[in-house]
């Protein structure tokens, strides 16, 4: 039984949760109490990760593994299945990766969590630059799946897996216009939403679902 250490607001817990109810794995989740600073205390950093940072993913074995790019690649590898199907659409999946954990969901994820969860109102300017950001990396994903069903390859990857991971919260917490800017991602979670496994993240993951503040 996989534990994961998470909570609800967490789209990079939801990767992982994704893809291990995707896998038919059994898995049960361990609430962690971010937005009371958990994840900063140097108890947690000792015991559960050294990068303060959920998801991470503890074995039967009681060993842990974090990063969910390393979790997804390691899950996906060791249940024969959302990995790619050839070495190419392995490398693929692994191009998306790196795109994502540097400037899909880093951008999406941080201008999310201050608009609706950060302690005092967002800097204007801040936001405004990271808007710029999430401009370009959501235009490039855009125009990367239009006229494609999925990221790489015919079938669901752990690239679709990870990319979509911040994507099905309520609108109004990011206040980001994904469904109206983005026709073919908001196709391609149509598409994904139908999977085996997909689940909304507040029915799967525990916490509190919070009202955005700002
Ligand atoms: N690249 C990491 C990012 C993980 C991450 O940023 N997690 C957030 C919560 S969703 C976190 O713990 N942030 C703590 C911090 O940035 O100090 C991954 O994909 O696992």
């Amino acid at each position: 039984m996989y534990r994961l250490h998470g909570f609800c607001q967490s789209g990079n817990t939801f990767k992982v949760a994704f893809l291990l109810r995707a896998l038919g794995q059994p898995w049960e989740p361990v609430f962690v109490d971010f937005m009371n600073g958990v994840t900063r205390t140097p108890a947690w950093r000792e015991q559960a990760n050294a990068m303060g940072e959920v998801p991470v993913l503890e074995e039967a074995d009681g060993s842990r593994m974090t990063q969910s790019g390393v979790i997804l690649t390691e899950l996906a590898a060791r249940h024969g299945a959302f990995g790619g199907d050839t070495p190419q659409e392995r490398r693929e999946v692994l191009r998306w990766l790196f795109f994502d954990n540097h400037k899909f969901t880093s951008y999406f994820a941080t201008y999310r969590f201050m608009k609706a969860f950060g302690p005092t109102a967002p800097d204007p300017a801040v936001m405004t630059w990271l808007r710029g950001r999430l401009d370009n990396a959501f235009g490039i994903v855009d125009k990367h799946l239009h006229g494609r069903e999925l990221l790489v390859g015919s079938g669901p990857t752990i690239a679709d897996i990870s990319l979509c991971g911040y994507l099905f919260y309520p609108a109004d917490e990011s206040g980001y216009p994904v469904q109206d800017r983005y026709p073919s991602i908001a196709a391609w979670l149509e598409r994904l939403r139908a999977m085996p496994g997909w689940a909304d993240p507040y029915d799967i993951l525990p916490g509190e679902c919070l009202a955005p503040k700002w």
